[in-house]
C-alpha cells in the first residue's frame, strides 16, 4: 500500500512525519478488517465503549474531551495573500505566520504516537466530479470516522497516483487545549493544518475542511459551486424522480430532510437520499445543474432523532454506528433527548446524571455509513450526479420568515440566500446567541469573501436557462408560547410537493413584494391536523416587519463594501422600494 517514493504523496507524508515525528507511520487501506483493527485498538485504550450488544450491533460511544465538543468557528481561519480574498466572513491571518505557528505546534507533536495517512476521495469513487485528498492524523477515532464518512484507502491513493494532485490536511489532536487549537486554511496551496481538536469539522478534514472551505475556493476558480446543502430524491406517485438540493445552517434540519418519510396521506410518495450536508453543484453541457454528494456518510445530529421524526436514521444506528457524546442507559444503550424511551444513568461525560440536566450533549452525534441508510438512494453513487429541480434555502426563525416562498427568479433568489438569517444552534461552540445572518448556510464554511461568492452565484444566470428555481422555506415558526406552528419532519413534503408543482407550472402562488408564496388552498393539507389560524400566520407577509428585514439585511451587505456585486444591491433595492 505504501507508494514508491517518487510519489508526491509519498514524498509530502514524508516531510510531514520529519516535522511530527511519529513513533510510526500507518497507511490507511480502507478495508473492513484494517476498520475492525482501529476498532478494537480504540476499545482497549478506552477511547470507545461498546454499546448494548443485544440491541445494537457493532455500535460504540466516543467521550470527547468536555471542552472539545463542536467546530469552533473563533479558532478556524483562511490565510489567503491578499486578506480581502478571505473576506470579513472569515477570520484571517497571513500565510507565513499562520504555517509558523502552526509548525512550532506539529513540531515533534506524534512522537510515541501512530500517524495515520488516510487517503480518500470526496465523491463517487470514478466520478470526474470527484476531488480527492490526504488526511494526516495521530488520531484513530479520525480514522474510523474518515473510514465511515468518506471513500478512503486503496482506491483513493490509486487515483492520487494517476493525477498527482490532492488536497493536503494535516491533523494533530495535539494537547487537546483550547489556547492550542487553531483550524487553518490555505486555498492558494490547497492545504488545511488542523491542531488540537478531535472533533467533527474541525478533525475530519475531508467534510467541511475539504469539502467546503477549500472546494468552494475551487469551485469559483472552476465555475462551479461547493454548498451546504442536502440532496433529495422525490418520486412522485406517478413515478417520477426529482431531487431537490437544501441550505439549511448547521443543526436546521439537513439530515432529517433528506431521510424524511412521507406521511400517510401522501402515502404515493417516495423519499430517497442522495446526501445530507454537502452538495457540489455542476452545470452539464445542456446547461442543467447537477449535484454530486462528496461525502458517504452521515456525521448527524442525535438529540431528536426517534422513530416518529426520523425513522430511517433511528434504524440507521442499530448497527455499526459510532455514537460521540450521547449518555448511556443502565442497560449500556446510547441514550439523548428526543429518543422517546428508557432512562439515562450516565450522562455524556460518563457521570451520573443529575435531575434537570441533560444527559447527552446538544451537539452529540452518530457517524454512520450511508450504505446502513434504508433509503439510500442508488443515484447518490451516479457519476454525473443528480439533475437538480429546485434549490431550497432555509433557516431556523421563530418570526417573520414564512413556512415557505418562492423567487420570482435567479438574482432574487440569491439575494434570499444571501441574506439568509438564522437562530443559533449548538452546532458551533461560538457562533453567538440569537439570530445571525448565515448567507446560503456558509457563513462558516465560506472559504472565500461573501461578496466575491455572491458574484459567481449570480454569474450563472448568464451561463444558463434552464436554472433550478430558488425557494425558501422555515419550518420553525413558533406562536407566542414557544410552540412550533408547523408539524415539520415528514409533513414538510406537503411543502416540497407544492414546490415541485411550481416548477411544472402546475401550482398556483400569490405573488408579494417578498417573493411567491402558496395560499392555504394552494398547498396539499389534506390528512393534516392544523389550525386554518395556523396556516394563515405561517403564511402571512408582515410588510412592517420585512420594511424593518431589509434595513437589516442592507446593514449585513454593507459590510462586505465594494466586493457587494451591484445586481446583489439593486435587487435589495427593488424588494425595499415594493415593500414601501
Ligand atoms: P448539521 O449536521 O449540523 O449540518 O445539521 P442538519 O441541518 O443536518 O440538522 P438535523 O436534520 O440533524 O436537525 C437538527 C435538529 O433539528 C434535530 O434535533 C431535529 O430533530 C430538528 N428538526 C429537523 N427537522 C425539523 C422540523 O421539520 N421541525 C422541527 N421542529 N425540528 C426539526
Ligand atoms: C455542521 O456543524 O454543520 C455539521 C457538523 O455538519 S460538523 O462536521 O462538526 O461540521
Ligand atoms: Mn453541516
Amino acid at each position: 500500500m505504501i507508494p514508491n517514493t517518487a510519489s508526491s504523496a509519498r514524498k509530502w507524508v514524508e516531510e510531514v512525519a520529519r516535522l511530527t515525528q511519529p513513533g510510526r507511520i500507518h497507511w490507511c487501506d480502507g478495508s473492513r478488517e484494517e476498520y475492525e483493527a482501529l476498532l478494537a485498538q480504540l476499545v482497549r485504550e478506552g477511547e470507545l465503549i461498546p454499546v448494548n450488544g443485544g440491541q445494537f450491533e457493532d455500535c460504540y460511544l466516543h467521550r470527547s474531551h468536555p471542552s472539545d465538543v463542536a467546530r469552533v468557528e473563533n479558532l478556524t481561519f483562511v490565510c489567503t495573500a491578499d486578506r480581502e480574498d478571505a473576506g470579513p466572513n472569515n477570520n484571517w491571518m497571513p500565510p507565513d505566520n499562520a504555517h509558523r505557528l502552526l509548525d512550532g505546534l506539529f513540531e515533534g507533536c506524534m512522537r510515541d504516537r501512530v500517524m495515520y495517512v488516510i487517503p480518500y476521495c470526496m465523491g463517487p469513487i470514478n466520478s470526474p466530479l470527484s476531488r480527492c485528498g490526504i488526511e494526516v492524523t495521530d488520531s484513530a477515532y479520525v480514522a474510523v470516522n474518515m473510514y465511515l464518512m468518506t471513500r478512503m484507502g486503496a482506491q483513493a491513493l490509486a487515483r492520487i497516483e494517476r493525477e498527482g494532485e490532492f488536497v493536503k490536511g494535516m491533523h494533530s489532536i495535539g494537547e487537546l487545549d483550547p489556547k492550542r487549537r487553531y483550524i487553518m486554511h490555505f486555498p492558494e496551496e490547497l492545504s488545511i493544518r488542523s491542531y488540537g481538536s478531535g472533533y467533527g469539522g474541525n478533525a475530519l478534514l475531508g467534510k467541511k475542511c475539504h469539502a467546503l472551505r477549500i472546494a468552494s475556493w475551487q469551485a469559483r476558480q472552476e465555475g462551479w459551486l461547493a454548498e451546504h446543502m442536502l440532496i433529495v430524491e422525490i418520486e412522485d406517485p406517478a413515478g417520477e424522480k426529482h431531487y431537490l438540493a437544501a441550505a439549511f445552517p448547521s443543526a436546521c434540519g439537513k439530515t432529517n430532510l433528506a431521510m424524511l418519510i412521507p406521511p400517510d396521506a401522501l402515502a404515493g410518495w417516495k423519499v430517497r437520499t442522495i446526501g445530507d450536508d454537502i452538495a457540489w453543484l455542476h452545470l452539464d453541457g445542456d446547461g442543467r445543474m447537477r449535484a454530486i454528494n462528496p461525502e458517504a456518510g452521515y456525521f448527524g445530529v442525535v438529540p431528536g432523532t426517534n422513530r416518529e421524526t426520523n425513522h430511517n436514521a433511528f434504524e440507521m444506528l442499530q448497527r455499526d454506528a459510532i455514537f460521540t457524546n450521547v449518555g448511556l442507559t443502565s442497560d449500556m444503550e446510547p441514550w439523548w433527548e428526543g429518543r422517546k424511551f428508557g432512562i439515562p444513568t450516565l450522562n455524556w461525560k460518563g457521570e451520573p446524571v443529575k435531575s434537570g440536566e441533560k444527559a447527552a450533549h446538544p451537539n452529540s452525534r452518530f457517524t454512520v455509513s450511508a450504505r446502513c441508510n434504508p433509503s439510500y438512494s442508488p443515484m447518490a453513487e451516479h457519476e454525473a450526479g443528480v439533475p437538480i429541480a429546485a434549490l431550497i434555502f432555509g433557516g431556523r426563525r421563530a418570526r417573520l420568515a414564512p413556512l415557505v416562498m418562492e423567487a420570482r427568479d435567479w438574482r432574487h433568489g440569491v439575494l434570499m440566500g444571501a441574506a439568509m438569517a438564522s437562530e443559533s444552534t449548538a452546532a458551533s461552540s461560538d457562533s453567538g446567541n440569537g439570530l445571525r445572518r448565515d448567507p446560503m448556510a456558509m457563513k462558516p464554511f465560506c472559504g472565500y469573501n461573501f461578496g466575491d461568492y455572491w458574484k459567481h452565484w449570480l454569474n450563472f444566470s448568464g451561463r444558463s436557462d434552464r436554472l433550478p428555481g430558488i425557494y425558501h422555506v422555515n419550518w420553525f415558526r413558533q406562536d407566542e408560547a414557544g410552540k412550533f406552528l408547523w408539524p415539520g419532519f415528514g409533513e414538510n413534503l406537503r411543502v416540497l410537493q407544492w414546490i415541485l408543482d411550481r416548477c411544472k407550472g402546475r401550482a398556483d402562488a400569490r405573488e408579494t413584494p417578498v417573493g411567491n408564496l402558496p395560499r392555504r388552498r394552494d398547498l396539499n393539507l389534506q390528512g393534516l391536523d392544523i389550525a386554518p389560524e395556523a396556516m394563515d400566520g405561517l403564511l402571512e407577509v408582515d410588510t412592517e416587519g420585512w420594511r424593518e428585514e431589509m434595513r437589516s439585511i442592507a446593514e449585513h451587505l454593507a459590510q462586505y463594501g465594494d466586493r457587494v456585486p451591484s445586481e446583489l444591491t439593486s435587487e435589495h433595492a427593488r424588494v425595499a422600494a415594493a415593500l414601501s
